[in-house]
C-alpha cells in the first residue's frame, strides 16, 4: 500500500506540534544527589518543550548564565523560583542554565545545563550520526525517531483521528 505523502506530512508534524514536557530529574525531582547532566544526556530538548522542576522547602530554581552556572554562582540570577512546582517554558534556542542557590547544593552537583534546539531541528552540536544538510522531507529518521518518543497520548489521538481520513483523501 502506497503511504500518501500527506499521511507522511501529519506524522512528521504532529511530534513537532505536541512538545515536551520533562520533569528534571524525572522522579527524584530537583534535589541534592542527583546527576543532572546524566539526567539530560540523550535527551533532545526543543523550542517549546518545558521543563518542570519539583522541589521542597530547602530548595529554589536560579536560571544562570553559563559563567554563573560555571561557578555556581546565582547573585545575577535571569529568573528565580521558589514555589516548589516550577515549569519553565524552553522559549528560546541555545543554552539555558540552571542551579539551585542554596548555599552548597549546587557546588554538590544540583544544576542543569540544557541544549534547545530551534523547533523540528536537529540539536547543534548534538549526535554526530544525524546526517546533516539533509533537506526537511521525510529522510530525517534519526531525529524523527527521537521526536515520535516525545509524543504524547494527545498527539497520538489526533494522529489516529486524522490518520484515516488522510488515507481517504489521499
Ligand atoms: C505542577 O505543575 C504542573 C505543570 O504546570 C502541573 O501539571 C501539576 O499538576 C503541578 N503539581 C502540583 C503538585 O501542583
Ligand atoms: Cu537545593
Amino acid at each position: 500500500m502506497a503511504t500518501p505523502p500527506a499521511l507522511l506530512f501529519i506524522l512528521f508534524a504532529i511530534p513537532a506540534a505536541y512538545a515536551a514536557d520533562y520533569t528534571v530529574g524525572d522522579s527524584s525531582g530537583w534535589s541534592t544527589g542527583v546527576d543532572y547532566s546524566t539526567w539530560a544526556s540523550g535527551k533532545k530538548f526543543a523550542v517549546g518543550d518545558t521543563l518542570l522542576f519539583t522541589y521542597g522547602g530547602l530548595h529554589s530554581v536560579d536560571e544562570v548564565s553559563k559563567s554563573d552556572y560555571d561557578s555556581c554562582s546565582s547573585s545575577n540570577a535571569i529568573n528565580s523560583f521558589n514555589d516548589g512546582n516550577t515549569s519553565i517554558a524552553l522559549s528560546k534556542a541555545g543554552a539555558h542554565y540552571f542551579l539551585c542557590p542554596a548555599i552548597g547544593h549546587c557546588s554538590q552537583g544540583m544544576k542543569l545545563a540544557v541544549t534547545v534546539s530551534a523547533s523540528g531541528s536537529p540539536t547543534p552540536g548534538g549526535t554526530p550520526s544525524t546526517t546533516p544538510g539533509t533537506p526537511s522531507t521525510s529522510t530525517r529518521p534519526s531525529g524523527a525517531t527521537a521526536k515520535i518518543g516525545h509524543m504524547n497520548a494527545m498527539g497520538l489521538g489526533v494522529l489516529m483521528v486524522l490518520a484515516p481520513l488522510i488515507m481517504v483523501m489521499g
